[in-house]
Formats: C-alpha cells, sequence, structure tokens
C-alpha cells in the first residue's frame, strides 16, 4: 500500500466501494450531504472545504445567497457529513479551500475586487476570528490551493490565471514564498490538454483540493473542463507530483475519475459540474473522502483510497 503522509482520521466518513464497481471512485449513497435546506438564506451550498477541527470538523461553505450574493460562511459537524451551518458571513467570495499548516487554519478563496477575482488568503485558529494576509498576486486569478507544508523552505501555492469572464482557458502553476506575503518563483504545472486523447480536460484545468502528501508524491485531484454545444462539462482528474518540486508531474490521468452522471450533479443553477474542493484523509486506512459541489447547487460526497488513485494514474496516464 501507498502511504498517506499525515494524520490519522478514524472517524472519516466512509462506505465501502460498491461490488462490481469499476472506477476509482464512489459516490456516498446519502448525497447531497448539503443543500440549500441547511440555511434560510441559501440559493445553493456547493464548491466547500472541510478539515478536522477539535473532535470533529470545521468547514467553510461557498452561499450563493436568495439575492445571488456570493458569501463564505463557518460550519461545524462531529461527523462530517451532518453539518451546522452559522448565518455569519465570513468573507464574499467563492470556492474556498482550507489548509492546515503549522496549527493555523489558512483559507485561500476567489475574492471580488472591482478589477477582478483574486485569491484572498485568511487564517484562524478557532474558526470565529479571521486574519486576513495580502491578496497572493494580482487580478484575475482563481483556484488558489496552498500545500499542506513548506517546501524546502517555501510556502506554495498552485493558481489558475483566469480572465474576467467565463474563462475558455486556463492552466495550473505553482508560486512559492516565504512567508505567505511575497509569492515568486512561478512555475508552469500542467495546463488543458489539447487533442482527442483527452478532450475533457481540453478547455481548462484548476486545482481542486490541497494535495495529499504520499511516500509517492503528492496527490493532486483537480477539475478539467471541455466546451459542448451546451457549454462547459466539469470533470474530476487526479495527478502525482514530484514531492521536492511540485512544478513536475510524474502521472497525470488521460480518462477523468469522476464526472456528472447524477440528477444532482446534471440538473442546477450550472448543470454537469462536479468540481472538488476538499478532502479528508486517513493516514491508517489510506482511505479518502472527497467533498465536491454538484451543478454549483448542492455538496456531495465521495470516497476513494490513496493506493486506488495512485494505481489508476500510473495505469491511465497521459
Ligand atoms: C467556475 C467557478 C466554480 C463553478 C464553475 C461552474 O468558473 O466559478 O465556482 O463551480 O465555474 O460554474
Amino acid at each position: 500500500m501507498a502511504k498517506i503522509i499525515g494524520r490519522e482520521i478514524n472517524n472519516i466518513p466512509w462506505q465501502d466501494k460498491p461490488e462490481g464497481y469499476q472506477y476509482p471512485v464512489w459516490r456516498y449513497d446519502g448525497n447531497p450531504i448539503i443543500t440549500r435546506d441547511n440555511l434560510f438564506f441559501a440559493n445553493s451550498i456547493f464548491n466547500s472545504a472541510v478539515v478536522p477541527f477539535g473532535d470533529g470538523f470545521a468547514g467553510v461553505f461557498r452561499v450563493d445567497t436568495r439575492t445571488r450574493d456570493q458569501v463564505l460562511v463557518t460550519g461545524f459537524s462531529s461527523d462530517a457529513i451532518n453539518w451546522k451551518l452559522t448565518d455569519k458571513y465570513i468573507f464574499d467570495g467563492y470556492d474556498p479551500r482550507l489548509c492546515e499548516i503549522e496549527g493555523k487554519y489558512y483559507l485561500s478563496w476567489v475574492k471580488l475586487t472591482v478589477h477582478g477575482t483574486v485569491i484572498g488568503i485568511a487564517y484562524t485558529t478557532d474558526f470565529e476570528n479571521w486574519t486576513e494576509l495580502e491578496e497572493a498576486g494580482y487580478p484575475v486569478s482563481r483556484n488558489g490551493v496552498l500545500f499542506p507544508r513548506k517546501i524546502n523552505g517555501y510556502y506554495m501555492m498552485m493558481s489558475r490565471p483566469s480572465d474576467t469572464g467565463h474563462t475558455p482557458f486556463g492552466d495550473i502553476f505553482v508560486s512559492q514564498s516565504k512567508d505567505m506575503e511575497f509569492w515568486g518563483h512561478h512555475r508552469y504545472m500542467m495546463g488543458a490538454y489539447k487533442g482527442d486523447a483527452s478532450a475533457w480536460q481540453s478547455t481548462k484545468i484548476g486545482a481542486g483540493p490541497v494535495p495529499i502528501e504520499t511516500d509517492e508524491g503528492w496527490l493532486l485531484i483537480y477539475h478539467g473542463v471541455i466546451t459542448t454545444c451546451n457549454g462547459y462539462v466539469y470533470r474530476m482528474g487526479c495527478a502525482l507530483l514530484d514531492i521536492d518540486e511540485p512544478w513536475k508531474v510524474k502521472y497525470r490521468t488521460k480518462d477523468y475519475i469522476m464526472a456528472p452522471i447524477t440528477q444532482y450533479e446534471c440538473m442546477g443553477d450550472v448543470p454537469n459540474v462536479v468540481f472538488p474542493c476538499a478532502t479528508l484523509s486517513d493516514a491508517a486506512t489510506g482511505r479518502i473522502t472527497i467533498y465536491y459541489g454538484c451543478a454549483d447547487t448542492v455538496t456531495g460526497m465521495a470516497f476513494t483510497t490513496v493506493d486506488e488513485l495512485l494505481n489508476y494514474v500510473k495505469e491511465n496516464s497521459l
């Protein structure tokens, strides 16, 4: 078994892979786990981030309100399936990721400014009080995702330079910082794949959850987009990155690992979207639970293991 380097989470949500199921990621049979019914002012609650916190779990949730404002709220859970969301907005914006580094929980998200979207960064230790840091770079950028430890003395963050619209292009870059304030040493990591060999990721890609450290490298789950007659379709892939120079991609899935196929992934405010923003992973068992937005409307959960993903990416690599 490949090893996850990280904490044990013995109460990680889990269901075994269904008998006869052929693919590396399978859905929770109680999906969706979060809907607009979780908050009276919500139009939709999706693309959200969770982490272990105390004896349970905490999260930052993307809520599009009933005025269609985009805000982030906190939430708490003892089992990581049933969530109690607060009605306090912590920031405007969308697509939060949460990353624990040296006892602080860092939030990176798509912050809205008059000049376009930027990567906002803030941290908390208690999910009550937040300290906002300098924005990481200038507009327009999205999908800012931190690595969970310093690498060779640098904090590292992936991001995806964008435009002010629905961005018909997009590649992943890695930036480095000594202090979480000044970012530089930018490196290209990987881009949309031009060609039929892997058309599901031919328009744009973006980092998903915080990467998982393994004894074989960083395991990254990301989203890939294709343009169809009916608009964009968002699917999930994964890649294995070099442990010391994570802009070096060792393997990357040719086939996707998950696509919108259920009713709650294919119907909603934006149909045909699965958008992963967080995982929980258990170093003892290799289990990984993925949290993902479904059709920009509700939040779902899916399961895999470190071996399922590593075997799949090696056997199906571009
Ligand atoms: C992206 C982001 C995501 C969203 C996706 C599909 O550009 O805005 O929040 O899930 O589009 O609409």
